[in-house]
């Protein structure tokens, strides 16, 4: 673990602010999984100035941001792989202060998205004061780092096109794949809620939840909020929740109490990797 004293050593605030441009973008990127996919050791060669538990500080200014990147997580280890292969490049030249986390779901039983993204927000503010929340699925990558993760002021959808999708948005009120919200638009609406187990749902209960807290949504356009998408079947534990369509017709009576509020788990491991701070954790499924 970072201790607080390095962490606070190593912020220079006499740097000046990052441009709101910042300089080394490139724009549309070519992606491809059909490479070999790097080590461990070689992508932390890659990246030299990404510290243990895979933060990073711009070294010549101020960064606008101070972002979580939040990854639901079990058994996806090859699209891990290529998201830090991907990603780190991409978010260090969007100069952004970040950290990432993924937020492992211990054992076999239903998966729990949601509750593991609420994991990581509460777990992430014990370590930093972070401002911005990506809650990022593991199999998407930018293909565009022009779309920037700063959060605006109002919650921002980033997976707008998608690959899988036919790079068009499947509906109007879709959330899914990959968000981002600041620490007041999250607690505003008490999080996600904890009670979705298994497939689908969750992301459509957020929407409901922003909406109903009379926030808007932001997107940037399709040209540069762009994903390519791993390919893999539904994971084991991860079946279509049936109760979902139930939960969404109740999400504004529900949201007060089911959330940020309510949320309990135990973590079991947490351990600064090279790439990232990975917490494996326990969510008392609903069993
Ligand atoms: C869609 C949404 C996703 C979520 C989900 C419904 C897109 C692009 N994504 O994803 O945001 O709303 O539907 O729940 O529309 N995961 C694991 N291990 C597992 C299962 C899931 O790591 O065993 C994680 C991983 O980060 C994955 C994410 O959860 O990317 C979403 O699960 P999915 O990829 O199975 O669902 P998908 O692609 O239909």
């Amino acid at each position: 673990k970072i201790s607080e004293e390095n962490h606070s050593l190593s912020r220079n605030d006499e740097l000046p602010q990052c441009p709101l441009q910042p300089p080394n973008l490139q724009g549309p990127l070519d992606i491809s999984f059909a490479i070999q996919p790097q080590t461990m050791d070689e992508i932390k060669e890659n990246n030299p100035l990404v510290k243990e538990g895979g933060s990073y500080q711009p070294p010549h200014c101020t960064s606008r941001w101070k972002v979580a990147i939040i990854i639901p997580f079990r058994k996806r280890e090859l699209h891990l792989v290529y998201f830090l292969r991907y990603m780190h490049p991409i978010l260090q030249r969007q100069e952004l202060d970040y950290r990432i986390y993924v937020i492992n779901q211990n054992g076999t039983g239903k998966f729990n998205r949601a509750k593991l993204l609420n994991v990581g927000f509460t777990e992430s503010i014990k370590d930093d004061d972070f401002q911005c929340f990506v809650f990022h699925d593991v199999d998407l990558i930018l293909e565009n780092d022009k779309a920037i993760y700063s959060c605006p002021e109002n919650p921002r959808h980033l997976g707008v096109a998608n690959s899988k999708y036919s790079y068009h948005l499947p509906y109007n009120a879709y959330f899914g794949g990959v968000t981002e919200m600041t620490k007041e638009q999250f607690t505003k609406v008490n999080g996600h809620s904890n009670n979705y187990w298994g497939w689908g749902g969750e992301d459509d209960d957020m929407y409901k939840r922003i909406k109903a807290s009379r926030m808007t949504i932001i997107r940037y356009s399709s040209d540069i909020s762009r994903y390519r998408s791993m390919f893999h079947k539904r994971d084991e534990g991860n079946e279509d929740n049936p109760q979902r369509m139930d939960l969404l017709r109740k999400v504004n009576l529900a949201m007060e109490k089911d959330g940020l509020n309510s949320l309990t788990y135990k973590v079991i491991a947490n351990e600064n990797y090279p790439l990232y701070t990975n917490i494996t954790v326990d969510l008392f499924g609903p069993e």
